[in-house]
């Protein structure tokens, strides 16, 4: 066992600041994962237990009664696989649970519901009967912290000792971006007693969720982990939630945590530039009406995203064309579809939602598509949450909490080994990278031709030429395939040479006529930061700094441009495992620690050394130069740079990058 384990305190009864599962019989605590009181008679339970997640109704089980033994029979988790909610559990092992969780959880609401203490040990048994393996100290630590059993945030930064209004206001912070990294560096802050303000260029907050509303906008990451973790939604509607629940769950955040008085909404950052006697940003920023001004702060947080600066193809003639033309994540509302004949450039993942939720709208959709795009079977993806499991997440003790860990688990990337190329493997053709990715392979190209059947002249187009999960992987309810079948649906993958103002001509000579173009081509991922020009400590130009080749210490610090953090910096986006919102708050913890760092040891400046960030910048290459990202049959990705380089995953595995985010190791940088 960890340290972390065996320094957690069940017996005393204090909740103490960390790690600590809750114990009710402390009235001092009221634990938000308990549940809330079960009004429900038998036959609802009963009924409501029809739509619950056999694991995570286990585990709750466990909470209820304090008895481990729930885990210790045949009835439990056959495989943790994404997205699959019953753990592989055959029908038959579901009902026989069902039937045995009935009697429990109204002998729990006729006693008063309250959940019992459970040591570590058993907690560590319920995180292992879900994950159907062992875990690892290191990745069960980050696991626990993630589920937050005591019931606290266990990330809400509070200062050590009282700070004085002066230095409070001295050290006073920008974020720019109110998207879901910007709203919770702004809320840490909040919760630190520092001074703050949030810069933000649209009219609301939510950044890419308030950005992409084309029709079918839908998050790919399940929505009980795409959420924050300590502000968990038991409302969400779908299982994998579309753009506008998005938006309202990370409005209602910023009004909950009283953070909307603290944001000014269309202001758009143009530059910063750092003043090194001061040691404070000046920050220009131009307002909805036009007007430029300069703000000044100690210290920068960009939470300004890596995917919403639209990619416009430099397509000859596309300012032609004769109709509309808009980018995905700047769907014309204004531009009526119905029945028009309607162009998609692109099919990555905007795409591959946009075409089968208007395939039946339009007259006529025709889709080009220069690379085909691997998918993930996931029957859930499209799937409303039903009332019994809504349910079960109100009112079952921990059960949210579970499910959680039931969809984080298995997309977290433990086996990070997969998406290494193995050098021993061969295969010429470059379509599969190791044993295992062959396999996938032929997984997911059966999955496509099992959808084909009837179309066989579709299934050379569909199937990608590269390894499986070398580009972002999407997910697939079959709904993309129906709509490529339709009678008024055409794929084309012959490359595009021009648009002229009836549509668009591909290379075979073959005109397209359109009425409309939607681009959905993407955004400019490896351009970080851009186009704010951010003026480091010596007048350079982190833009020419960077160049094509981005990089930051840990992707969050730069060598001379001390007191800015980068959320969502080069090297950190993740194609394989966790989610973003998990990302950010592991980020935001080590940007609190260095705030903390540098205020409480009286300093004015911080900044990373050249040789922390050299030496990193040189793992990270040798690293993300072995993975499938980097692979040389990818053609196009927005993951690789113009050079075919790799600036923008992260090639870690997810436990790793949480234990550095921890806190900041002071030697890695200069304090002034
Ligand atoms: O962009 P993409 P996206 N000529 O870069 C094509 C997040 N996201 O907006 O594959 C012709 O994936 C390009 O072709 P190719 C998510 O992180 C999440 O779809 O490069 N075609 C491709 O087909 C995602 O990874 C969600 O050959 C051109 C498409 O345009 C990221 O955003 C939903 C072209 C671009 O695909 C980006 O996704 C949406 C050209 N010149 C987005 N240039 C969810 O959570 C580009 N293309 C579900």
């Amino acid at each position: 066992m960890s340290s972390l384990f065996e320094q957690v305190d069940f017996t005393s009864g204090q909740v103490r600041s960390r790690f600590v599962v809750a114990r009710l019989d402390d009235n001092s605590h009221v634990n938000r994962h308990a549940g809330a009181p079960i009004a429900a008679d038998d036959g609802a339970i009963a009924a409501a237990l029809v739509d619950v997640s056999i694991p995570a109704l286990l585990c709750s089980l466990v909470h209820m009664t304090g008895d481990p033994s729930w885990l210790r029979t045949d009835i439990r988790p056959q495989v943790a696989i994404l997205n699959d909610y019953q753990g592989g559990m055959p029908v038959e092992m579901q009902a026989r649970a069902r039937a045995l969780a009935l009697p429990v959880i109204a002998d729990y609401r006729d006693s008063g519901a309250r959940p019992q203490p459970l040591s570590n040990d058993i907690v560590r048994e319920m995180m292992e009967f879900v994950a159907c393996a062992p875990l690892s100290d290191a990745d069960a630590e980050m696991f626990l912290d993630d589920l937050q059993l005591d019931g606290t945030d266990h990330h809400a930064w509070q200062p050590d000792l009282p700070r004085s209004p002066e230095a409070i206001a001295a050290n006073d912070v920008i974020v720019i971006g109110c998207g879901e990294s910007g709203l919770l560096a702004a809320l840490r802050l909040a919760q630190a007693g520092l001074a703050f303000t949030v810069l933000e260029k649209s009219a609301g907050p939510g950044g890419t969720w308030w950005d992409n509303r084309y029709p079918g906008a839908r998050v790919d990451i399940g929505s009980h982990f795409y959420c924050y973790s300590f502000e968990p939604s038991d409302h969400w509607s779908e299982y994998f939630a579309q753009h506008h629940e998005l938006r309202e769950y990370f409005a209602t955040t910023l009004d909950t945590y009283g953070l909307r008085q603290r944001c000014r909404f269309e202001t758009e950052v143009i530059s910063a530039e750092f003043e090194p006697v001061s040691h404070r940003w000046n920050v220009t920023i131009r307002s909805s009406d036009g007007s430029v001004e300069t703000v000044s702060a100690r210290f920068v947080i960009s939470a300004v995203g890596a995917l919403n600066q639209p990619n416009i193809p430099d397509i000859p003639g596309l300012t032609d064309f004769a109709g509309p033309v808009f980018h995905s994540a700047r769907w014309d509302q204004s531009v009526d579809i119905e029945a028009v004949r309607f162009g998609l450039i692109g099919a990555g993942a905007s795409g591959f939602q946009i075409a089968p939720t208007i395939a039946d709208q339009v007259e006529h959709l025709t889709v080009f598509q220069r690379t085909a795009q691997w998918m993930l079977p996931n029957m859930n993806y499209h799937r409303a949450v039903p009332d019994g499991d809504r349910w079960a997440m109100r009112h079952l003790p921990f059960y949210g909490r579970w499910f959680r860990f039931l969809t984080f688990y298995p997309g977290s990337g433990i086996n990070i080994g997969w998406t290494r190329v193995d050098p021993d493997y061969h295969d010429p053709t470059g379509q599969a990278t190791s044993e295992v990715n062959a396999l996938r392979r032929q997984q997911f190209s059966g999955w496509i031709t099992s959808q084909l059947a009837d179309r066989p002249d579709l299934v050379e187009k569909c199937i990608p030429d590269y390894p499986p999960s070398a580009k972002r992987m999407l997910q697939d309810n079959g709904s993309w395939l129906t709509c490529l079948k339709k009678s008024n649906v055409e794929l084309v993958r012959a490359g595009i040479e021009r648009v002229v103002p009836q549509g668009v001509v591909t290379v075979d000579g073959e005109l397209h006529e359109l009425d409309v173009i939607c681009l959905a081509t993407g955004f400019r991922h490896n351009d970080f930061l851009w186009p704010i020009e951010f003026i480091g400590r010596d007048g350079e130009s982190l833009r020419e700094r960077w160049g094509n080749e981005p990089s930051a210490f840990l992707g969050i610090t730069v060598p001379d441009f001390p007191n800015l953090f980068c959320l969502y910096g080069p090297g950190t986006n993740l194609a394989h495992g966790a989610s973003l919102i998990f990302q950010s708050e592991s980020q935001v913890n080590y940007i609190m620690s260095a705030l903390h760092a540098t205020i409480d040891g009286g300093h004015t400046c911080i900044e990373v050394t050249d040789s922390a960030h050299d030496e990193y910048a040189e793992r990270y290459q040798t690293e993300i130069a072995q993975t499938i990202w980097a692979h040389w049959r990818v053609r196009h990705s927005h993951f690789k740079n113009a050079d075919g380089k790799v600036f923008t995953l992260s090639p870690w595995s997810i436990s790793d990058y949480w234990r550095w985010m921890r806190s900041v190791d002071p030697g890695d940088y200069v304090f002034s």
